[in-house]
Formats: structure tokens, sequence, C-alpha cells
């Protein structure tokens, strides 16, 4: 069944990457339950359709910590991103900066902040994770200072992995993982020649970067291993601070007081994000959780949200339901990863028009118009029942 253009993506992705890296974008944690729910809720909320209004005239812009977006949407930060194209963030970043909207680097990427910084003319957002090696964490908020990013997402939900079962099956994770992988690769000439590895493993730009040596995926699997920190509190906003002085936003937010306690530690925006039901399963979709923490901090910070955007349409409920602007991540990978910039450029396309109808047939002129109105109140009712 269709549902999406990102659905098509989805198996175009499917059948040109090694199985290896489809499932650690397209999979979850445990059994998957809220990355399924993720999509499944954000597609049952139901849009109000009113019509005889007159809506020749429509605008998709809006504004975050005064940079113009053409459309309230970002591409999310996705670690690896680079093994999905050749230069594949660079790719994507061109992509989003010629339709008006900003690239989000995550720590974790295989280009370095400053080569996706300098091949772009609109500054990129940068993606910071809590690690118990600090330096490093200074060392990539240094390095993005100096690429010119402003804007910074520090994302709060990884103080351990999730179990993701699916990494261990594929072979991204695991004792066999390497020779799963090289047999993989082997399998996929056509990604391996795209992506120009040629058998050579990938090189994570940011780590090497700060440790002074190529740092590939079997390292960067290690590395990462001793790195999680749960030890993670609100007082590492503090830290952080000492080092950033352009916006915050804080990602992995799901429950309204930790909204409210974002907001009294000062940060300037929230995600309210479950990191695409890839941390813990059984938590709440974002559509189920968003409305509540709209209503407890809307107009105190910016809220953005993700996990199950797929759509135009996905863009517009979340924009209704409370979120100034919304993160895709998946879809814009599967996009990347079967036609490169053409590829993601295309997506945000789709997504667009897609806006733009669903806008004309809910009757919202301009992002500030969608609110709860433009749903069907039983929609986001039954939503927020337990399921
Ligand atoms: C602490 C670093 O967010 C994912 C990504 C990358 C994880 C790196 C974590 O796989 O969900």
């Amino acid at each position: 069944m269709i549902i999406s253009a990102s659905t098509d993506y989805r198996q175009a992705a499917k059948r040109r990457l090694p199985p290896f890296l489809f499932h650690y974008a397209d999979g979850g944690s445990y059994a998957e339950h809220t990355l399924r729910r993720n999509v499944d809720d954000l597609r049952d909320v139901a849009l109000r359709q009113r019509v005889l209004k007159d809506m020749s005239s429509l605008s998709l812009e809006t504004e975050l910590f005064g940079e113009k977006l053409a459309m309230p949407i970002a591409l999310a930060p996705v670690g690896l991103a680079g093994m999905y194209a050749r230069r594949g963030e660079v790719q994507a970043a061109r992509a989003a900066t010629k339709k008006g909207i900003p690239f989000t680097l995550s720590t974790v990427s295989v280009c370095p902040i400053a080569e996706v910084a300098a091949a772009v003319d609109r500054p990129i957002w940068f993606q910071l994770y809590v690690l118990k090696d600090r330096g490093f964490m200074k060392h990539v908020l240094e390095r993005a200072k100096e690429a010119g990013v402003k804007t910074l997402i520090f994302t709060v939900d990884m103080p351990v992995p999730g179990a993701r079962y699916r990494d261990a099956h594929s072979g991204m994770s695991g004792k066999n993982g390497p020779m799963k992988r090289m047999l993989q690769a082997a399998m996929h000439p056509l990604w391996a020649w795209d992506v120009g590895i040629h058998g050579r493993p990938h090189d994570l730009g940011n780590v090497s970067d700060y440790r002074g040596k190529p740092t590939e995926l079997e390292d960067y699997i290690a590395w990462l291993g001793n790195n999680f920190d749960p030890a993670i509190s609100w007082k590492d906003l503090e830290w952080i601070r000492e080092f950033w002085d352009g916006p915050m936003i804080i990602k992995g937010i799901l429950d309204p007081e930790d909204a409210r306690d974002a907001v009294r530690f000062g940060a300037d925006g929230i995600v309210v994000s479950n990191h695409g039901g890839r941390q813990l399963d059984g938590v709440p979709s974002t559509a189920r959780a968003l409305p509540a923490i709209a209503d407890a901090v809307k107009g105190d910070l910016a809220i953005l949200a993700d996990s199950g955007v797929r759509s135009g349409l996905d863009v517009v409920r979340m924009i209704a339901m409370g979120a100034d602007t919304a993160l895709i991540g998946r879809a814009f990978i599967y996009a990347l990863a079967t036609a490169g910039e053409a590829g993601v450029a295309h997506l945000l396309e789709l997504f667009e028009k897609e806006m733009r109808v669903a806008m004309t047939l809910t009757g919202a002129r301009t992002i500030a118009d969608l609110s709860s109105e433009s749903l069907v109140s039983s929609g986001i009712a039954s939503l927020n029942q337990p399921s």
C-alpha cells in the first residue's frame, strides 16, 4: 500500500543498501512498538476539512530564532547519514539549503562539520550528544562555532543505548558484524561505488578530527560503547551554556514536566521526540505526547517535533497539534540513499505540495493559522486516551 513518497523511497532504499545500513535507519528498539505507533498515531490524527474560503494565497514560510524557513521543516540529525550516499551529509545539506530549510548535522556524521558548513550558504544546525568524554563535546562545539553554526540541538534521550535487536541481526552490531558488513558491501557494489568506499570502511569525520586518527565503523562502535553517559542531568545544560551562546534546543522531551524544566533551565526550544522509536520501546508516540506538552509550554520556547513524520500531511498535523517546526529523519535518509541530493530535493518538493493541499483544504493560509481548530477534535481526543 502506498502511503506517501517516503514509502516509495523506503522500498528503493531497501533494494539499494546493504541490509546492515538499511535496517540501522529503518529499525527501532525492542519489538519496535513505539516506532510503529509513531507512524500510525500520526496518520490517525484527523484533519478538519473546510471549503469555499478563497485559498488563492497561501504561505508556508515561518521563522525560528530569527532564521527564515521556507516551510516549517528541518532535516533531523541522523547518525552515519554520510554512509547512505557519497558525502551524504553534504548532499542532504545542499538539498535542504536550496529549499530554504535548515539541515542538522549529527555529532556522529561521516563528513566533518567544516566540510558540510563550507558546502552550503546557510548556517547548518549542529546536534550534540552527552558523552563521558567531555573533551570531545567541547571540541565539536568549538568546531561548530568556527564553522558558523548558530543553532545547537542537544540530544538528551540517550544516556544508555536502546536495545536494537534488528542491528544485531543485520550485522550493524554483534560479534559477527564486521564479517556480515563486509559480505553485504561486496554484494552491493552499486552502493559501494556510489558512496565511494570501494572496499574501504568509512571514516567518521568529527570523531577522527578529535582523535587525530581515522575512526572507522568498527572503531566507532567500540568508542561509542564506552561513551554513553548515564550521569547526564540538567546541570550539563549549564556546562554547555559556557561554550554555547546561540539558540539551544533540547531533543528527546516526551513529558510536560520535562518540558517545563527545559524552560526553567533556559532552553530556547525542545524537540518532542522518542528518537524515532529507537530508544525506549513502549513510550508514547510523539502524536500522543505533543498536545499535552504544547499545553504546558507553548509560547515559552520553540516546540519542534519528530518521530513518525513521513509526509507533508504529517507536518501539518504536528503543527496543528502545537509544534512550530517538524524534523524529518528517516524520510530524507531513504530519499538520499535512493537518489542523493536530487532525491532529497524531490522529497522536499513533495512535502511542500502535500502541505499546500492540506492547508488549502483545512482553510489555513499561513502556518500560524494551523491550530487544534484544524483538526477534528474527536481525532485528538481519542489519541489522548492511553492505548
Ligand atoms: C551517544 C552517541 O542517534 C541513533 C543515532 C546515533 C547514536 C549515537 C549515540 O542511532 O539513533
